[in-house]
């Protein structure tokens, strides 16, 4: 048998990130003995109505996480537990909530720093409605080959040293959770394991006492012996010294009481739990403690090294007169081992695992993303800008001076072209009807296709071509075109000509001709093509979009990523867009008749359905 939790405990875990992972490790545990998932549901409002990954062996569980204990408790009416693993601010609440939850027998919190008045008051409410209230500050409750609740035991292979995975005879009580670890492994290694431990938790108002639960290893016929393991400060110690004396035991104590060593401190000293921190010689002292425990007949070392053998002594004693039968132990070879994850498996070097994708750009194992190698603060440290960092996530190499500036050119020019291109009015038309930013912007983003801002990828793509294919034939290359393309990516505007020429273009080439010395076989070849498409027509100019496309194509782009060059900027503009109708809470567009042509036919009755 046990105390406080058993085979039936089902439980929920009021808390975030913490109390998840203490589920994982209680699933841990419930593998081991082969039971049902202990933790059936999450509170937590940040994250309702998300589902946690929880894994009993390789077992994927999927534990709901509810806004509040109420739909948690009527979805799973077989809870009778909650584990508060709240911050100290919201967790008195939580637990006040648990108690008076009708099916919630046992609440513990792992909380630290719940203000004294508060535990009192939680004590009490638990006291009036018959609950149990373990901790603050506890690391949860052992029941071995029955339940785990919270991190208690530690990792998966110290649960199998000190055979938590079968009940022995000896109960364990201790204030700190880690003792509790060291006294059960002390049970298995000296005796034969435990039945229940329990960390009471160190602060000084504790919601349950030793002597309670003494009194309910007391009833608990498996547990013939309880190690117990207090420090300095308070009197707990104390009482459970009177409860041994007050009239005959079943249950032999052990105790070690920890804090000595503060006869030779300065007085007045505090140790690490809230609790611990009275007496010198005096009430509440370690002295003074064992003393009445070994005056009321409990076994106690003068040190906490003394207690494996005081463990053995009783464990011979009780064997020897029979209350224990020695325990046949299972092989350790039989229990489950933790499925191992692929990563671990992976390092052994035992399995092979085809990568899903595969990457050549970037790296963010390290401390910080790396882009082609280079750690993101080392480039900006060393004054290097966003264009270069363009060319190492989009052509993997860094960029000269002389080439980021170009880049950085590219990148203003094309940013935004005003209000009336199909992207930016798209992105106006989404802010206008009030749709958030990033599903504007790509409303905006939609637009950029063959005709509109899409045009620089097969702008060098083609002009390149033309360069190789037709180096001194241009109606050659724009006969090609005609026949097998359609109208040259890169040539034409609607609203530019050579009467209204576009400066940006003007710029580009001048900036990159005059003032740079990259050598431009692809823009040059697009300018000749103009000359010709423009003699045909005055808009089919060179344009924006082949203008970049010819220049990136110079400096060894990748001929893919070009778009890319305009997508990257637009981005820049459309956001803008997106912000100024925000800032004048614009109103929903709806096109005026008269911008509408309707070719439709004449008003007309409907005719019968033959
Ligand atoms: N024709 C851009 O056309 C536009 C011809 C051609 C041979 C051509 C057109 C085109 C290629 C795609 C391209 C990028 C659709 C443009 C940009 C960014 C922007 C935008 C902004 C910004 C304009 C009339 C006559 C027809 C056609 C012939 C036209 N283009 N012939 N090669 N490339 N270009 N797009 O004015 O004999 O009458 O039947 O598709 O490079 O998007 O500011 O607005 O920053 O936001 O509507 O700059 O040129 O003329 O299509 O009615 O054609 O010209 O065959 O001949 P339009 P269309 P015909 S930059």
């Amino acid at each position: 048998m046990s105390i406080l939790a058993n085979k039936d405990t089902r439980a929920v875990i009021i808390g975030g990130v913490a109390g998840v992972n203490a589920a994982k490790r209680m699933a841990q545990f419930d593998y081991l003995i082969n039971r049902p998932l202990t933790v059936q549901a999450f509170v937590y409002p940040p994250e309702a109505g998300q589902q946690k990954e929880i894994f009993r062996g390789g077992e994927l569980k999927n534990v709901t996480v509810y806004s509040s204990l109420t739909p948690a408790l009527q979805e799973h009416p077989e809870i009778n537990t909650a584990l508060i693993y709240l911050g100290a601010s919201r967790a008195t609440q939580a637990a006040k909530e648990a108690l008076e939850s009708p099916n919630i027998q046992l609440v513990s919190m792992i909380t630290e720093g719940v203000p004294e008045k508060d535990a009192k008051r939680l004590k009490k409410l638990a006291q009036q409605l018959g609950k149990m209230l373990n901790g603050p500050s506890s690391i949860g409750v052992m029941s071995a080959g029955e339940c785990r609740l919270g991190v208690i035991g530690g990792e998966y292979r110290n649960l199998k040293l000190c055979n938590l995975y079968r009940p022995g005879s000896f109960g364990v009580l201790t204030k700190s959770g880690g003792l509790s670890n060291e006294a059960m492994w002390l049970c298995a290694q000296n005796g034969d394991g435990v039945t229940s431990a329990v960390a009471i938790g160190g602060d000084s108002y504790p919601g349950t006492d030793f002597v309670t639960y003494l009194e309910m290893f007391e009833k608990d016929p498996d547990t013939k012996a309880v190690v117990l393991v207090g420090e300095v400060g308070g009197n707990l110690e104390e009482e459970a010294a009177e409860w041994l004396a007050a009239e005959p035991r079943r249950i032999r104590l052990i105790a070690a009481i920890g804090g000595t060593c503060q006869e030779v401190l300065p007085q007045g000293m505090k140790f690490g739990h809230a609790g611990a921190k009275e007496g010198k010689k005096g009430a509440g002292s370690a002295r003074s403690k064992m003393n009445a425990l070994r005056e009321a007949g409990a076994l106690v070392p003068d040190t906490f090294g003394g207690l494996s053998k005081a463990i053995k002594q009783v464990y011979e004693e009780l064997l020897a007169s029979g209350a224990i039968k020695p325990e046949s132990e299972i092989d350790e070879a039989l229990l489950p081992e933790l499925p191992p994850s692929v990563q671990e498996v992976m390092k052994q070097g035992e399995v092979i695992v085809e990568p899903l994708i595969r990457t050549t750009i970037s790296d963010d194992r390290g401390e910080e993303p790396r882009y082609a190698g280079y750690a993101a603060s080392e480039l900006c440290a060393k004054g290097y800008g966003i264009e270069d960092v363009v060319a190492l996530l989009w052509g993997k190499k860094l960029p000269t001076r002389e080439e980021s500036e170009i880049i950085k050119r590219i990148i203003m020019i094309s940013a935004d072209h005003g209000p009336a291109v199909s992207g930016a009015f798209g992105t106006i038309i989404g802010a206008c009807a009030g749709i958030d930013m990033p599903q504007a912007v790509s409303a905006g983003m939609t637009m950029i296709g063959p005709r509109f801002g899409g045009a620089v990828t097969n702008a060098g793509k083609y002009f390149k071509m033309g360069v190789k294919e037709y180096p001194n034939d241009i109606p050659g290359f724009l006969a090609w075109m005609k026949k097998n393309v359609g109208p040259v990516p890169g040539i034409g505007h609607r609203v530019k000509s050579l009467r209204n020429p576009d400066q940006r273009v003007k710029y580009l080439v001048s900036y990159v001709k005059n003032e740079t010395s990259l050598h431009t076989p692809i823009l040059n070849y697009a300018l000749e093509v103009e000359k010709i498409t423009t003699a045909k027509k005055d808009n089919l100019i060179l344009n924006v979009d082949g203008t970049m496309g010819c220049i990136l194509m110079d400096l060894g782009f990748p001929e893919h990523s070009l778009n890319g060059f305009f997508v990257l900027a637009r981005t820049i503009g459309m956001i803008g867009h997106w912000i100024d109708q925000n800032n004048q809470n614009s109103r929903l567009i709806r096109l005026y008749d008269y911008l509408i042509n309707y070719a439709v036919k004449p008003e007309r009755p409907v005719p019968d359905k033959k």
